[in-house]
């Protein structure tokens, strides 16, 4: 009995130090090293992600202590030595009902937030800007078909050209800029072959596929930038396709829109922005 306080002890400890180790390392908006779980939520999917992630693990560490407990019991009172006549019964309707019922009760407690949160997911509200993401080999271009329809590509920045706290890796030299608190609506296709757009933070990930529009959303609930990566194996430079996403206040957004029609040489029509008519209607 001493070994089995022993070990839960040292189960505890490490239980307890993997817990505060996610905590603490958990980063928004990109991996931190020696990360344990999932990137802090910076839109309201996230937080609903983060949510049942949580919830399952207790269900799920609930039913391993449950039957590590069940078999420790039946290999200590139930050995041949400790019991050498056994009992020869096969039925007990209690149980048969119990363990049949009581699955169900669990699946259906996960059943319900799981639905609730596909649907959250999957169902995207009304947008306030429309962007459009395009998978390539290897590198993705945005557009904006809601502000002047500009496009530009977005390519990683090279290790030697990193400039000082930008993450290796996942730093691009133009990023996809949206405005804050506003529900992006983001349409994803690939060009050539299968890629996917994926920000952990945001909860998004969605494949990019040649000749299909799938769509995602995301609403940025702070300013910063937020990192993803390409997320299907889409060939040899897969792994050097990163997502940037820079959210940014409102002005901000139009300032920097203003700047990439101009640069796109788009003339400057009665295009006040989608967003600054929404904001003055507010
Ligand atoms: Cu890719």
């Amino acid at each position: 009995m001493l070994v089995f306080s022993r070990l839960t002890a040292a189960a505890l400890t490490v239980g307890v130090l993997v817990a505060n180790a996610g905590a603490a390392f958990a980063g928004v908006g990109q991996p931190t090293p020696w990360e344990l779980g999932l990137q802090d939520a910076a839109s309201p999917v996230m937080v609903d992600i983060a949510w049942f992630h949580d919830f399952l693990l207790w269900i799920i560490t609930g039913i391993t202590l449950f039957v590590l407990i069940l078999l420790a019991i039946i290999i200590v009172r139930f050995n041949a030595r400790a019991n050498p006549t056994p009992s020869r019964t096969t039925h007990n309707s209690l149980l048969e009902v119990a363990w049949t019922i009581v699955p169900v009760i669990i699946l259906v407690a996960i059943a319900v937030p799981s639905f609730r949160l596909l649907f959250l997911e999957v169902d995207s509200p009304k947008p306030d800007i429309t962007v459009k993401a395009t998978g390539k080999q290897w590198f993705w271009s945005y557009s904006y078909p809601d502000n002047g329809d500009f496009e530009f590509d977005s390519l990683i920045v090279e290790d030697k050209d990193l400039k000082p706290g930008q993450p290796r890796l996942l730093t691009v030299d133009h990023e996809l800029v949206v405005p804050v608190n506003k529900v992006v609506h983001v349409l994803v296709t690939g060009a050539d072959v299968i890629h996917s757009f994926a920000v952990p933070s945001f909860g998004i990930k969605i494949d990019a596929v040649p000749g299909r529009l799938n769509d995602t959303w995301f609403k940025a609930t702070s300013e910063g930038l937020f990192h993803g990566q390409c997320s299907e194996l889409c060939g040899k430079d897969h792994a050097f396709m990163p997502i940037t996403v820079r959210v940014v206040s409102d002005a901000e957004f139009n300032n920097w829109v203003a700047a990439e029609k101009k640069n796109a040489g788009i003339e400057d029509k009665a295009s006040t922005t989608k967003i600054a008519a929404d904001a003055a209607s507010r």
